[in-house]
């Protein structure tokens, strides 16, 4: 049988990542987490691109900008959606999730989906850096194992 895995070799890809301000301090704790699994895998500071947006909702339109542009092997987005009083949430969630999965699929650019969907903000904290690991270097993980597994394909 013929098998079709990615290495985690990052060496020479180019890398949007796009991250919301929303919840920064949260955020930034999955940029960093990106950007040092890009790095540790051989991805190039040079290489790296970040681009800020308001919150989770306008995600899918930058990484749309960014995968129609063709300079990018991958796409990753960073944001940290946390429930409140009101069904607010719930609307940005899927939103975003539905408009990345769009993206990812109209462009054949993979899109790792590194935006957390939490009940609470301590969940948040688990998943940006402590015990529940961090969603951004997982996001990062997929996105690089997804480019080099559709490079084969
Ligand atoms: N954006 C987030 O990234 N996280 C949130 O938790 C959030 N909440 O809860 O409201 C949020 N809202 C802002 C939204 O993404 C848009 O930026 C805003 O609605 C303007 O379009």
């Amino acid at each position: 049988m013929k098998t079709i895995e990615g290495k985690l070799d990052a060496s020479g890809k180019t890398f949007a990542l796009v991250a919301s301000r929303f919840n920064d301090f949260i955020v930034d704790r999955l940029i960093s987490g990106a950007v040092d699994y890009l790095k540790r895998h051989g991805a190039s500071e040079e290489n790296l691109t970040l681009v800020r947006v308001p919150g989770a909702f306008e995600t899918p339109i930058a990484a749309k900008k960014l995968a129609a542009a063709g300079k990018f092997d991958a796409v990753i987005c960073l944001g940290a959606v946390i429930r409140g009083a009101t069904p607010h949430f719930d609307f940005v969630a899927s939103e975003c999730a539905k408009g990345l999965a769009h993206v990812m699929l109209e462009h054949e650019v993979p899109i790792g989906f590194g935006v957390l969907t939490c009940d609470t903000l301590e969940q948040a904290i688990e998943r940006a850096g402590s015990k529940g690991g961090n969603k951004g270097v997982e996001a990062a993980q997929a996105a690089l194992e997804t480019l080099r597994v559709l490079e084969q394909i």
